[in-house]
């Protein structure tokens, strides 16, 4: 049967364990401060995106909207570049939510004019961290793409006299969090890469200095796709 009381234990406890108790809490505590110490610093950095779209665009960082295009989409020929600063950690997952102008749910623009057509989109992007000063990102064909608005269906449609009711279209949302790290790529593919021709670039596209690898990029279809999101993700430098 044992006899000794719980409450006689600590008393015969001897000083140097007592001591070297101690000294492993104290150097327990200290090899983790020293630990934190020795992760690497927040990767947080300021970043400046240069974009020029036809005809509208936000942008995105890890899930959150950062800028957009300051010349509304239903401005006539709103081509014009953008440069947007913003604020944001590594790993880096850059979103482009991009937006071909349409008169209407019909996928046409110059409706009842003699100009009534389909149009086209177009997108070019790069990113610079402002910490290096150097391009960490560029749109290109390893980009990903998510079609969210398609019209029309039947380009057939583009000579009706009554486009809203011949065109067909279709539209899904976003999905939640599409631009956030680690976001599912479930229908997403690659994005394609268009010349500065086949976009027909115009005001704004030569304002700024591009980067030979910054390309023009949409969905595989430039005229019936509308509205698209683009992404890619950027680790650590
Ligand atoms: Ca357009």
């Amino acid at each position: 049967m044992i006899t000794h009381s719980w409450k006689a234990w600590p008393a015969r406890i001897p000083q140097y364990a007592v001591a070297s108790g101690l000294a492993l809490i104290v150097a327990t505590a200290m090899a983790s401060a020293s630990a934190e110490a020795g992760q690497p610093a927040a990767t947080t950095s300021t970043f400046t995106a240069e974009v020029w779209a036809d005809n509208w665009f936000a942008l995105y960082a890890n899930g959150k909207k950062v800028g957009e295009d300051s010349v509304p989409i239903t401005t006539e020929r709103s081509f014009n570049s953008a440069t947007i600063t913003f604020t944001a950690s590594y790993p880096l997952t850059i979103g482009l939510m991009a937006k071909d102008y349409t008169e209407n749910a019909s996928g046409l623009e110059y409706i009842g004019t003699d100009r009534q057509q389909i149009g086209d989109g177009g997108i070019i992007a790069q990113v610079r961290d402002n910490k290096t000063g150097k391009t960490i990102s560029v749109t290109n064909g390893s980009w990903q793409t998510l079609v969210l608005s398609k019209a029309p269906l039947n380009p057939s449609c583009v000579s009706s006299s009554n486009p809203t009711v011949d065109c067909k279209s279709s539209t899904i949302t976003a999905p939640a969090g599409w631009s956030k790290n680690g976001a599912s790529s479930k229908g997403w593919k690659s994005a394609s890469v268009y010349t500065p021709a086949q976009v027909g670039v115009k005001e704004g596209y030569a304002m700024i200095t591009w980067d030979p690898a910054a390309k023009l990029v949409w969905s595989s279809d430039l005229e019936l796709d509308n509205t698209v999101l683009l992404r890619t993700s950027v680790k650590a430098p």
